[in-house]
């Protein structure tokens, strides 16, 4: 009797420690980022410091860029403040671990999307924000015109990135033999190239038109042509969070779609009693799609009011009034030829 009374209380212990184990695990999987940033009262991003025109630390000691702006659209979109961000400044070799490790909520870092990122690296993407390519720099004096010229080069690249592999993928695809120096930072590859001790420099080519602006003599360099590779730039997050990855994403794509709507910064606010269903909706007058994500209804509107639509934050950046006057190519709407398209706001 007593050997039966134990041998019930063990099997009772032992399931409600199953039980207990079950219920933690469900209390961790239905826990989001999204709570911990919103207890927290700011999002913190992980940015690049050194890339005008995409992340960059300006003299004002404000941080400005396209991704600096996509950040601030998610910001809007959680608090309905662009200004309730911390920026952390990471390298290409720091970026993955810091989203890893939680120590960043997004990273928004001319980042390229690839299977292994997604896969094994442990991110979940967003939408695409920049459709990039692989570019070379060289010296315009030294009669370098494409890659096959540069048999015999030195290379100057960054540990950590795509570029590092796309350079050697593409050599031994022209059977071109060349040397490449590795370092692990921007500056140091851009100022071993500048003084002349590498004959070429290659990474994304707006990384390239971004960094030929602050050479001394910009217009004594060239980027050649050929283009190594796609480098589809997106924000990301850490994996097994939809919840999170959700906000990320459509925050990108309500900027995608604002522009298609022809919905700016300036005019928002004479679209809040349009007529049309799915602007209603878009901008939250209407339905509760805010409120699925997690949001406010209206977070649509916060961003639109923080940093424009996608075409605004383009222009304002790298557009026909900035130093790069960089033409959009794939980076126009679908509508205007290009790959920028948005999934319905429904
Ligand atoms: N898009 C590529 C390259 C990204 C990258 O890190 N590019 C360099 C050159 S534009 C950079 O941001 N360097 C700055 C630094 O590491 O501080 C990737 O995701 O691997």
């Amino acid at each position: 009797m007593k050997k039966n009374l134990v041998a019930l209380l063990s099997f009772l212990l032992v399931f409600s420690l199953v039980l207990a184990g079950c219920s933690e695990e469900k209390a961790e999987e239905t826990k989001s980022q999204l709570d911990v940033i919103m207890k927290r009262g700011k999002l913190i991003g992980g940015v690049n410091a050194d890339i005008p025109g995409f992340g960059y630390l300006d003299s004002d000691g404000s941080y400005k860029g396209m991704d600096i702006d996509i950040t601030k659209a998610i910001a809007a979109a959680v608090f309905g403040d662009a200004n309730a961000v911390e920026y952390r400044p990471l390298s290409s070799e720091e970026r993955f671990v810091a989203v890893q490790t939680g120590e960043v909520d997004v990273l928004a870092r001319n980042t390229t999307y690839t299977t292994s990122r997604d896969a094994s690296v442990g991110l979940a993407f967003a939408p695409v924000t920049f459709y990039d390519g692989q570019g070379m720099m060289v010296h315009k004096d030294s009669g370098i015109k494409s890659l096959k010229d540069l048999e015999g080069a030195r290379i100057s690249v960054e540990s950590g990135t795509t570029t590092e592999l796309n350079l050697a993928d593409q050599m031994r695809k022209l059977g071109v033999s060349y040397e490449p120096v590795v370092f692990d930072s921007q500056d140091a590859a851009v100022a071993a190239y500048e003084e002349g001790s590498v004959d070429a420099y290659t990474t994304d080519r707006s990384g390239l038109v971004s960094r030929r602006s602050t050479l001394s003599n910009p217009d004594d360099h060239i980027i050649l042509n050929d283009v190594l590779s796609k480098e589809p730039l997106a924000p990301s997050v850490k994996d097994g969070d939809t919840k999170w990855a959700d906000i990320v994403t459509w925050t990108v794509y309500a900027l995608i779609q604002a522009e298609e709507y022809g919905i700016t910064q300036g005019n928002v606010d004479t679209f809040m009693d349009s007529d049309v269903p799915e602007i209603r909706r878009f901008l939250g007058v209407e339905g509760d799609l805010g409120e699925q994500l997690g949001l406010k209804n209206d977070f649509v509107v916060q961003i639109i009011k923080a940093v424009g639509n996608y075409g605004e934050v383009y222009d304002r950046h790298l557009g026909p009034d900035t130093v790069f006057d960089l033409d959009r190519g794939p980076n126009n709407l679908w509508t205007d030829g290009g790959l920028m398209y948005s999934p319905p706001f429904r």
